[in-house]
């Protein structure tokens, strides 16, 4: 496969409600898009970083850069997304961008053969359950208001962003009101350090799934004494980013289950690289999101059809983030989205659309 050029591409999504988390609040996704061009086919992928590094050290900006600058330029000239991966692994970190550009060339590839991404990848099923993550809110009952409605959609399990000063009470307060058979947990995004374990072990009360990335992303060993003290598991999002930080977390007994974000751990690859490791230990895995289009949604949910994926994923419907996608929406049924089953990640971006919410453009050719 040749490429002949790449598309960078830059979109501003407005959110249909602010997203407050312990790091920050989000009212609008900056979104780098990527589109790569073969005589054969284009294959596309979004970046998931995000505006400021606050998640993560990657963002937006970065990305782009250490995207023109070397990642795009060490391109081997026949690449398929196996020959991408290596050619891109001396280059340190950066791994939302090398997965953006992976999975561009691999939508490119599998468009070429015909084969879709959930075929690729080994799903096992035709759609995903989806959960919903609800963000930090300026009152308790509009908390209740929010996880009401998202029920009424269909829902199957509730995550609540969680930090200090808002943790115990909204867990009680949604526990209460919609009963002990709604599947909860929380997502503290890295707000605690293990001086907080005593206060933490008060949510042990209230049958949660599992607590996410309580503590700091690089807290490995925090986390394994973490554990020891809860009874509500733990499951570890930021902290790791490749099949290697998954194997060191599950030796340490970081944690029991693992969020993947194919976007936050060089692609899609490495993702596969990590279900069949959780697997073999009998650690749980789940999709997370990053605010995606319907373009990073597409793949995630062909991620999410695998067998180890077992909890349900933040694999929401289009809707909860925006009032128009730039492709056709996902739309929950019975709880569930469909996995796309046409070639590569079995969608596009619709041309108008795309075009109303871009900023910016810049073509590579190569
Ligand atoms: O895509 O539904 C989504 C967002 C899910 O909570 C979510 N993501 O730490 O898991 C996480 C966060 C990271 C992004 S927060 C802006
Ligand atoms: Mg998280």
């Amino acid at each position: 496969m040749k490429i002949t050029g790449i598309e960078l591409r830059r979109i501003a999504m407005p959110l249909v409600a602010p997203f407050r988390t312990s790091f920050g609040t989000e009212t609008e996704r900056d979104v780098l898009l990527l589109r790569v061009v073969t005589p054969d086919a284009e294959g596309w992928a979004e970046c998931v970083a995000m505006t400021d590094p606050l998640y993560s050290p990657e963002y937006v900006d970065g990305a782009a850069d250490v995207l023109r600058r070397f990642l795009i330029p060490a391109l081997p000239t026949h690449p398929d997304a196996h020959r991408v991966g290596r050619a891109l692994h001396p280059f340190k970190g950066h791994r939302m961008a090398k997965a953006a550009l992976e999975t561009a060339v691999l939508d490119a590839q599998l468009r070429t053969t015909g084969q879709s991404l959930a075929t690729f990848l080994g799903a096992a099923k035709d759609r995903v359950p989806s959960g919903v993550s609800v963000g930090i809110m300026d009152s308790i009952p509009h908390l209740l208001d929010t996880v009401d409605d998202y029920l009424h959609q269909g829902y199957l399990r509730i995550k609540l962003k969680i930090e200090p000063g808002w943790d115990l009470a909204p867990v009680r307060a949604v526990r209460e009101r919609f009963g002990d058979d709604l599947l909860l947990q929380v997502d503290a995004n890295a707000a605690y350090t293990l001086t907080d374990a005593p206060h933490l072990t008060k949510l042990d009360d209230h049958d949660l799934l599992l607590i996410e990335q309580p503590l700091a992303n690089d807290d490995l060993l925090q986390h394994a004494h973490l554990a020891k003290l809860l009874k509500t598991p733990i499951c570890l999002d930021e902290s790791i980013e490749s099949a290697e930080h998954a194997a060191a977390a599950i030796t340490l007994g970081s944690c029991s289950i693992i969020n993947v974000k194919p976007g936050r751990i060089g692609g899609y690859l490495e993702a596969r690289r990590i279900h069949d490791l959780a697997r073999a230990h009998g650690v749980a895995l789940w999709c997370g999101g990053m605010l995606e289009t319907g373009i990073g949604r597409a793949a995630n949910l062909a991620l999410a059809a695998l067998p180890g994926f077992t909890l349900p994923g933040d694999t929401s419907a289009s809707r909860r983030y925006y009032a128009t996608d730039i492709t056709t929406p996902f739309e929950l049924r019975e709880g569930h989205l469909d996995v796309p089953t046409g070639p590569g990640i079995g969608i596009d971006p619709i041309p108008d659309i795309l075009e109303e919410v871009t900023t910016s453009t810049e073509w590579i050719t190569l």
